[in-house]
């Protein structure tokens, strides 16, 4: 709580700066960036967020580059520091535009985030085929090593370990969880933090509104705790629905991970407007519903998204936040999983090439009915 506030002092420090300096000629309205703006409205609440793409890191992308920085204070790599990118071959590794994310991250006196140390998915081939366990085990420690200790006292939270639980609550039988035994997630925990005794040590997951999931990681925050292993928070993945879970649901988790004494950050936040005929929910990579491909059952608003929904989604979001704000003391951190609907990735999960409306920004990046929705919430 105390590097929030500080880096929130910063970034409206900053945020005068720019507005001094370099607000003409963006393409977003300048009423928009500089007389409100989601980090200002909610400022003191909990720091707000997007995971940003590369061509964003990167500078190709200034529109997005822009909201970014206009916008937010805190940012998430969507998949810049994954193991594939980042490590592609053993001990080979690619930080160019990890270091970029970093830097934009400085410079704009942001909350960084770090996404993610360890996860099944998006993971190099080379530890696919890693068949002995030391190896495998030796592997894992090099890249915690070597990422932890590059970033040091820049990142500021880690995604330490990312979706290890089934629905069932059982520990997902994951490569880590075979070649390493079920006492891998403390392990690598433990040495996150040898690695950077300051950085804010995340759980991630999705579906946490599912008690059973929940239970699960709850239990493991307590063991955690009482073997004085650090764990700073859960991140509570939000892909969402225009109606699920219920605003009780997500009230839920912030009561029961707060009473665990961990904090709450709603990681991934987007809302798929587009129909969900297999009550599918989370974000399970691996549901594939390729057959649904180019059914326009499936894909209704291939060209615009009619106002009625428009105004769902709008006022989806403006519950979702007034909650927020309510359990603000509990809630670390919101993060919207994308800038503009143009670059989410639901619009090619679980069916590709569908055109979704999730997020507060538009494929032309104008800000949406959503985003004004958000501002409206009362924030005291
Ligand atoms: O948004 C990411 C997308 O670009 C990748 O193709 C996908 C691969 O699995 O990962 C997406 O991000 C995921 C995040 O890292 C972890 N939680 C689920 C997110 C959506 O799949």
């Amino acid at each position: 709580m105390k590097k929030k506030t500080n880096r929130i002092i910063f970034s409206s420090y900053f945020l005068i700066v720019i507005c001094l300096f370099s607000c003409v000629n963006t393409n977003v309205s300048s009423s928009q960036t500089f007389t409100k703006s989601l980090k200002s409205h909610f400022e003191n609440k909990f720091f707000i967020g997007a995971a940003i793409n590369e061509s964003t890191i990167l500078g190709k992308d200034d529109k997005s580059y822009q909201i970014v920085n206009n916008q937010f204070n805190s940012i998430t790599p969507e998949n810049s520091l994954k193991w594939m990118y980042i490590q592609p071959k053993p001990n080979q590794f690619d930080f160019n535009t990890a270091d970029q994310y970093v830097q934009m991250g400085l410079d704009n006196g942001m909350y960084i985030i770090g996404h993610a140390l360890v996860w099944h998915a998006q993971l190099a081939e080379f530890m696919q085929e890693t068949k002995n366990k030391n190896e495998f085990r030796s592997h894992v420690e090099n890249h915690i090593n070597r990422l932890v200790k590059r970033y040091k006292g820049k990142i500021d939270a880690w995604d330490v370990v990312n979706e290890a639980f089934e629905e069932d609550g059982k520990l997902r039988n994951s490569i880590f969880y075979k070649n390493m035994g079920e006492n891998y997630i403390e392990e690598v925990f433990k040495l996150a933090e040898k690695l950077d005794p300051e950085a804010d040590l995340i759980y991630n997951d999705y579906n946490l509104y599912k008690p059973k999931k929940r239970n699960a990681v709850i239990e493991m925050v307590k063991q955690f705790k009482a073997n004085g292993t650090k764990i700073s928070g859960v991140g509570v993945q939000a892909h969402w629905g225009l109606n699920y879970p219920t605003i009780d649901e997500i009230e839920q988790i912030i009561y029961d991970f707060h009473i665990a004494g961990v904090s709450v950050s709603f990681t991934e936040l987007d809302i798929s407007v587009l129909p969900n005929p297999w009550e599918l929910v989370g974000a399970e990579v691996n549901q594939n519903f390729s057959k649904f491909e180019g059914d326009p059952k499936m894909n209704p608003y291939p060209d615009n998204l009619p106002n009625e929904v428009a105004l769902k989604l709008a006022n989806r979001y403006y519950d979702i936040f007034r909650l927020f704000v309510k359990h603000s003391d509990k809630i670390e951190r919101v993060t919207f999983w994308g800038v503009t609907d143009k670059y989410s990735w639901l619009n090619d999960w679980p069916i590709k090439g569908r055109i979704n409306y999730p997020l507060l920004y538009d494929r032309s990046y104008k800000s949406k009915e959503a985003y004004r929705k958000v501002l409206q919430v009362k924030t005291n």
